[in-house]
């Protein structure tokens, strides 16, 4: 009898791929879940985003319409989910020890989040193999707050414990409290802002934010960096974000630069809502070709 539908019983692995192309040792790429969402200020539930991403991903079809290629064949291999701990800081040092080992194997990174506050795990780890790494930080929220509820890892910290390791640079920012604008000021650290940048009919700015980034580059998508309308499953919406192909074409001239790792962070599945989980597994794959498939 034939399989109604073959998708149903792919593999749970990003992309649904057979085992000769999930094999970590074969895989030159590297899905790495981390369902951690200890210090969301709104609503919980990023912790469910990894599996969900993954699971559409199952379903996301790998001819991409735009390169006519397809990035599976590179080997992607999922990780197993990180196993959490009670605190971040405990689990930040968890995120930068495995990120070790997965740059030590050679293997091109992919996070999924997961609370943002987990990326300043992996850019540690970045940091010590590539001493000239730049982060680009693209959210709605500048996250550079030094504290917030008392706590240095707290995810409206992360761009500032990124600051303090690389120099940083902000796209699509719409959202912050006055002590980062300050900073962010007294500072002179580069901020795209997006009513000067994705209000407007003029895409000039993308080459400027990327000329202020370092030749290795570390990405970092809070998907809040989307407009809402596309991307509601977020845990602190906002509204005036990117639209799918402003996003796309804004980081594919990162490819002038090296980027060594990407992270796609705070997916807070909607249950009953499956076009934002799609959203966001097609634009894993995306990137994955983008970046590490030329
Ligand atoms: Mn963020």
């Amino acid at each position: 009898m034939a399989v109604k539908n073959p998708h149903f019983y792919a593999p749970f692995n990003f992309g649904g791929l057979p085992h000769e192309l999930a094999d970590y040792d074969r895989a030159g790429v590297v899905i790495f879940p981390v369902p951690y969402d200890g210090t969301t200020s709104y609503k919980p539930g990023t912790r469910d985003g990894p599996r969900a991403i993954i699971e559409a991903s199952r379903v996301v079809e790998f001819f991409d319409e735009e390169s006519k290629k397809n990035f599976s064949e590179v080997g992607i291999c999922t990780l197993d989910e990180l196993e959490i701990m009670d605190d971040a800081r405990q689990t930040i040092d968890r995120v930068y020890e495995s990120t070790k080992k997965i740059l030590e194997d050679g293997k091109k990174f992919v996070m999924l989040g997961g609370e943002h506050s987990l990326t300043s795990g992996a850019v540690r780890a970045f940091k010590e193999k590539y001493p000239g790494l730049s982060v680009l930080h693209v959210d709605a929220h500048a996250d550079m707050a030094d504290l917030n509820g008392g706590s240095k890892w707290d995810h409206g910290c992360v761009a500032r414990r990124c600051y303090e390791m690389c120099p940083v640079v902000l796209a699509g920012i719409r959202s912050l409290a006055d002590d980062q604008a300050e900073f962010i000021e007294k500072e002179k650290i580069p901020v795209f802002w997006a009513h000067e940048t994705l209000a407007k009919q003029d895409d000039r700015w993308m080459d400027e934010a990327i000329s202020k980034l370092s030749d290795i580059v570390y990405l970092t998508i809070d998907l809040d960096a989307l407009d809402p309308g596309i991307m509601p499953a977020v845990g602190t919406p906002q509204p005036g974000g990117f639209d799918w192909f402003t996003l796309l074409k804004f980081l594919r001239k990162l490819s002038a630069k090296k980027v060594v790792g990407f992270d796609v962070m705070e997916f807070m599945p909607i249950p009953g809502m499956h076009a934002p989980d799609f959203t966001a597994a097609k634009l894993v794959y995306k990137l994955i070709g983008e970046f590490y498939c030329k």
